[in-house]
């Protein structure tokens, strides 16, 4: 492995596919071409307060929120990158109702990639780190013709790859390509527009002190969540509580819960059974970088990854973080019996 002080994302993807001869290199051209695109996002989200870009345009997205004008760039800008180079057969995106064609002139690919193209975008007025998330799985459907719903509606043990970037006080990439290659971190360095090697081999702590939820919601949560988080408060645990620490934007809570531990919820509750978070290119990318990462990641009850689509745009509750965390609040879940 060449000195990680200059490990440039191109290189280590490229060091990685030497290790699996059976790599197309397909992928790792993939990977450099998100790459590329989060680097024009960042240009974009950094500059988003100079720029007069922000504030609403007017219109909706498909499930009715207003939608601010960087959410389109990064959406318009992730097609773009991904929307030729025969890479792909079919895409899907939070900001469009339905599946993505290619273009009718563009080669037709093996791949099918899923993506939240700005997750937080809500925070974006008031600088708080946001993110993109993808997901990338491999065509079903037979033939070589464009790619339909059933290659997007896959369980998520079935990704060949997945990642977010997070756009905070520095642009970070982090992926995995699942099968234990591991979760890797790289930080763009502004100076010379590359993403370097920074986090080789993320791996979660077994347990944490940190718990992340939106606590407004207390009075709706199943009384097993209501048990567990007044347990977090109530114990010593080297001689303090759990700490709470809630970004509100998915990316941000979640980069946090994969270096420093802990548990990450969005719950379901009593008014919205299924919580708020997608299934398809939310939930499954995070959770499986987080099993890559020695974590876990439920619907409370069952694996993330286990679970099988049915709609495009369907949401899951989702418990993800240090396994031990994960573990007991399923207990208390379990103990609760699901009552409100
Ligand atoms: P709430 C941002 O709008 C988002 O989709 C996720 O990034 C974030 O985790 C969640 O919603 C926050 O939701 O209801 O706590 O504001």
């Amino acid at each position: 492995m060449a000195t990680k002080r200059f490990m440039t994302l191109p290189r280590h993807i490229m060091e990685g596919e030497k290790e699996h001869p059976e790599a197309t290199g397909e992928l790792s051209t993939i990977l450099l071409q998100l790459g590329l695109a989060a680097k024009l996002i960042s240009l974009e989200v950094n500059k988003a307060g100079l720029a007069e870009i922000l504030g609403f345009t007017g219109d909706e997205n498909v499930h009715g929120e207003k939608v601010k004008k960087l959410d389109i760039y990064a959406h318009e800008m992730l097609i773009k990158a991904m929307d030729h180079g025969g890479h792909f057969c079919v895409m899907a995106s939070e900001e469009e109702e339905d599946i993505i064609h290619l273009p009718p002139n563009q080669k037709i690919g093996k791949y099918v990639l899923l993506f939240d193209p700005l997750d937080g975008s809500s925070n974006i007025d008031a600088n708080i780190s946001i993110g993109t998330i993808f997901s990338i799985y491999k065509r079903i459907s037979q033939g070589n013709g464009p790619g339909t719903r059933e290659d997007c509606l896959q369980p998520g043990y079935k990704q060949v790859a997945a990642g977010y970037v997070v756009y905070g006080s520095s642009t970070m990439l982090v992926y995995t390509s699942g099968h234990g290659h591991g979760v890797h971190g790289f930080t763009l360095d502004p100076a010379f527009g590359e993403f370097l090697l920074s986090h080789d081999g993320i791996k979660i702590p077994k347990q944490g002190r940190i718990y992340s939820l939106n606590e407004g919601n207390y009075f709706s949560w199943p009384q097993g969540l209501k048990n567990y988080i007044k347990y977090l408060q109530s114990n010593l645990f080297e001689g303090k509580p759990y700490q709470a620490r809630y970004v509100g934007s998915m990316v941000a809570d979640i980069h946090r819960t994969l270096l420093y531990g802990g548990i990450f919820i969005y719950p379901g509750d009593k008014r919205n059974l299924k919580g708020k978070l997608r299934l398809m290119y939310e939930c499954n990318p995070m959770a499986l970088l987080m099993e890559e990462a020695g974590g876990r990641a439920t619907d409370g009850h069952s694996r993330i990854l286990e679970i099988q689509p049915e709609a495009l745009h369907e949401r899951t509750p989702i418990y993800i973080g240090s396994e031990d965390d994960v573990l007991l609040v399923e207990k208390f879940l379990r103990d609760g019996a699901d009552r409100y």
